[in-house]
C-alpha cells in the first residue's frame, strides 16, 4: 500500500491501437494511521464521468492502480492515455506520462493539480485538459483523430450540468469497491474557506444541480444498495437537498454524504433525510476554536452548539464521520486531547483527521508563502498526513505525532468502545463497522487485492439496508425520532 508498480523501461510495448483510450487513477501511498478500507469505499468520478462523453466509435478502459492489479495495461498501447493529477501523486502521473509517450502514446493530463499548476504538468503532457473534463473530452478526441490535438484545452464549469451524460459506471470493477454508486447531484458550495481546493486561484465553480430524478435513476441504473455521494457538500442548497430526499426515498436504499453542520439549522430536513435511507454523513467541523473557522472565513455555527447538532443527527439515526483538521494557529498542543474528547464526549461513530495543508494556489498557501512558514514544495507529502508548514504554536514534528497520537486513540479498543450508540440495538452494528473499517488494514490489503472488497462488505450492506429500511418506516409513522438506524458502512469519505 505504500509503492507503486515498477514501470520497467525495458519493456517493449505492442503496437498502437487506434481508437483506444487508457484512463488512469494514477497510485499514491496509503497513510497507514488512518483505513485502508476508505480508499475503496467508492471510486473518484474524475475518470467515469468524462468518459462518459466518450463519443461511440472509441474503445475506453479505466485503471486504478490502487486496486493493486500492478502496472497499467500495455500489450497492446492505447493511442491516448488520459490520467487524472491531484498534487500528492502528480510525481505518479508524470511517470506514467512520460512512461506510454516514449512508446507512442498521446498523453493528456487533466484533474485538480493541472487546473492549480498548469506550468508543472505541460513538460509531461500532449496536452493540458483544465477545468471539466466533459466538455473538453470528445474535443481532445476529435483532435486526435483529425492529427491536429492542441497543448491545451480549457473549459469553466459554468454549463448546465443537467445535460451532463451519467458517469460511465459500467467501466468500473465492481468487485473492487464496496459500492460502485459514487454519486454527485451537486458541484461547488455555499462557502470559501481559505484551505480548500475550491477557493483555489481561477476555479470558478457556481453550484450547479442536477435534477433529482437524474440521480435516481444514476441510483437505481447501478443496482447497489449502498450509494456515497462525494458532492463537496450536499447540504449547500437546502431546498434541493429537500427535493433530493423527495426523490430518493421512494427507492428504499440507504446513503450517505458531505454536508456542512449547518444543515442541521433545519431540524425538519434531517428529518426527511433519514426517511430518504441516509444512514451518515461527513461533517467538515474543522476546528472546535471559533477564531480558527473565522480565519479560515468559514461560515458556520458557532462550536458551542456542535453538540446539539451531532444530537440531532444522531436522533435520526444518522452516524456522523466528523472531519477535523488540526495545526491552525490558534490550535496549542492540547488540539489533539481536547479533539479527542469532544469526539468521544458526542459519540461520534468516525472521525477523519487531516494536518492543515496550504493547496498550492489557494489563499492560505498565498498566506503561508508570504509569511515564510512553508517548509517545502514536495507535493507527495501535501497528502493532509504531514506538516508542511511551521505551525504557530508547536513545531512541525509535534503537530506530526499529535496526528498519528489522535488517530491511535480513536482506533483503540477504549475509545471505540466509549463511543458506541446510546440505542443498545445500534451497539453491534457499530462495533462491526469500527473494526471492519478501523483495526483490519492488513485484511484489507488481501481483500483489495484478491478482489474480494465488494464480496465481503456485500452483505453487511444488504443487511443494513433492510434495518433501515424498518427503521424508516417507524419513523415516519412517529413524530419523535428514535436513535435505533445502525449501520455497517461508514459514513461517507
Ligand atoms: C472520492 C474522493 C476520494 C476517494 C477516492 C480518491 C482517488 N483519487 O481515487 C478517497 C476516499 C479514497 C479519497 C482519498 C483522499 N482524498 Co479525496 N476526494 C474525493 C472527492 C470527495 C471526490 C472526487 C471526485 O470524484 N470528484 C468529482 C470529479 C468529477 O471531479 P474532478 O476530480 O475535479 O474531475 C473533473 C475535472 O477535474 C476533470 N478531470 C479530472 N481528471 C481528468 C483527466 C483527464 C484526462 C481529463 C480530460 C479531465 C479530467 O474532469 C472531471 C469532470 O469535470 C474529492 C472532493 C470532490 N468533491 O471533488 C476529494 C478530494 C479530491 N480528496 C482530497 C484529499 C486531500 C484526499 C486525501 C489526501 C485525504 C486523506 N488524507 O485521506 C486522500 C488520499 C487520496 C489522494 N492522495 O489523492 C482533496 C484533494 C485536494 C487537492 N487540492 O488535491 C479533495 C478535493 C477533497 C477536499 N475538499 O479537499 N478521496
Ligand atoms: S464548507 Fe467544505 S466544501 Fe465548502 S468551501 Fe469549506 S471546506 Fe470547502
Amino acid at each position: 500500500m505504500s509503492r507503486p508498480p515498477v514501470l520497467d523501461p525495458a519493456v517493449p510495448a505492442g503496437p498502437i491501437q487506434p481508437r483506444y483510450a487508457l484512463l488512469i487513477n494514477p497510485f499514491y501511498p496509503k497513510d497507514p494511521n488512518a483505513s485502508f478500507g476508505k480508499h475503496v469505499l467508492t471510486p473518484t468520478l474524475a475518470l467515469t464521468s468524462f468518459a462518459a462523453a466518450t463519443p461511440e466509435h472509441w474503445q475506453v478502459q479505466y485503471w486504478d492502480e490502487n486496486l493493486l492489479d500492478g502496472r497499467p495495461p500495455f500489450a497492446v498501447m492505447p493511442e491516448v492515455v488520459g490520467i487524472t493529477v491531484h498534487l500528492t501523486f502528480a510525481k505518479r502521473a508524470f511517470e506514467l506520462a512520460q512512461w506510454y509517450r516514449s512508446r507512442g502514446s498521446k498523453v493528456v493530463l487533466g484533474g485538480l493539480h493541472v487546473l492549480s499548476c498548469p506550468e508543472e504538468c505541460a513538460p509531461y503532457a500532449d496536452s493540458l485538459a483544465v477545468g471539466d473534463g466533459v466538455q473538453i473530452w470528445p474535443r481532445i478526441l476529435a483532435d486526435v483523430e483529425s492529427g491536429c490535438l492542441r497543448s491545451k484545452y480549457v473549459a469553466t464549469y459554468e454549463s448546465d450540468y443537467r445535460q451532463d451524460p451519467a458517469p460511465r459506471r459500467s467501466l468500473l470493477p465492481r468487485r473492487s469497491f464496496l459500492t460502485t454508486t459514487s454519486l454527485i447531484a451537486t458541484r461547488g458550495c455555499h462557502n470559501r474557506c481559505g484551505f480548500c481546493y475550491l477557493a483555489t486561484d481561477g476555479l470558478r465553480m457556481p453550484y450547479r444541480m442536477r435534477d433529482p430524478n437524474q440521480i435516481a435513476a444514476e441510483f437505481l441504473a447501478d443496482t447497489q444498495p449502498y450509494a456515497v455521494f462525494i458532492d463537496n457538500n450536499l447540504g449547500s442548497n437546502r431546498e434541493y437537498l429537500r427535493e433530493l430526499c423527495q426523490a430518493l426515498q421512494p427507492l428504499n436504499k440507504i446513503w450517505s454524504a458531505a454536508v456542512s453542520i449547518d444543515v442541521t439549522d433545519d431540524p425538519t430536513l434531517i428529518r426527511a433525510m433519514a426517511l430518504a435511507g441516509c444512514t451518515g454523513v461527513f461533517v467538515g467541523f474543522e476546528s472546535l476554536t471559533d477564531e480558527n473557522l473565522i480565519d479560515a472565513r468559514k461560515k458556520t455555527p458557532k462550536t458551542a452548539d456542535y453538540s446539539r447538532r451531532v444530537l440531532m443527527l444522531h436522533d435520526n439515526g444518522i452516524e456522523v464521520n466528523g472531519s477535523f483538521v488540526l495545526g491552525f494557529d490558534h490550535d496549542r498542543k492540547d488540539v489533539f486531547t481536547r479533539t479527542a474528547d469532544w469526539i468521544e464526549a458526542n459519540r461520534l461513530e468516525c472521525a477523519t483527521f487531516h494536518i492543515l495543508t496550504p493547496y498550492p494556489a489557494t489563499p492560505l498557501f498565498r498566506q503561508m508563502e508570504a509569511e515564510g512558514r512553508l517548509l517545502h514544495r514536495d507535493w507527495a507529502l501535501y497528502d493532509t498526513a504531514h506538516a508542511v508548514f511551521r505551525p504557530k504554536n508547536m513545531s512541525p514534528e509535534e503537530l506530526e505525532r499529535g496526528y498519528a497520537w489522535i488517530y491511535q486513540r480513536l482506533f483503540s479498543h477504549a475509545s471505540i468502545w466509549r463511543r458506541r450508540p446510546a440505542d443498545w440495538r445500534a451497539v453491534a452494528p457499530y462495533l462491526a463497522m469500527s473494526y471492519l473499517y478501523k483495526r483490519s488494514n492488513r485484511f484489507w490489503r488481501l481483500l483489495i487485492k484478491h478482489h474480494l472488497v465488494h464480496a465481503a462488505w456485500r452483505p453487511l450492506v444488504e443487511l443494513t439496508r433492510l434495518r433501515h429500511v424498518q427503521f424508516r418506516a417507524q419513523l415516519a409513522a412517529s413524530e419523535t425520532p428514535s436513535r435505533q438506524g445502525a449501520n455497517v458502512v461508514p459514513a461517507g469519505v
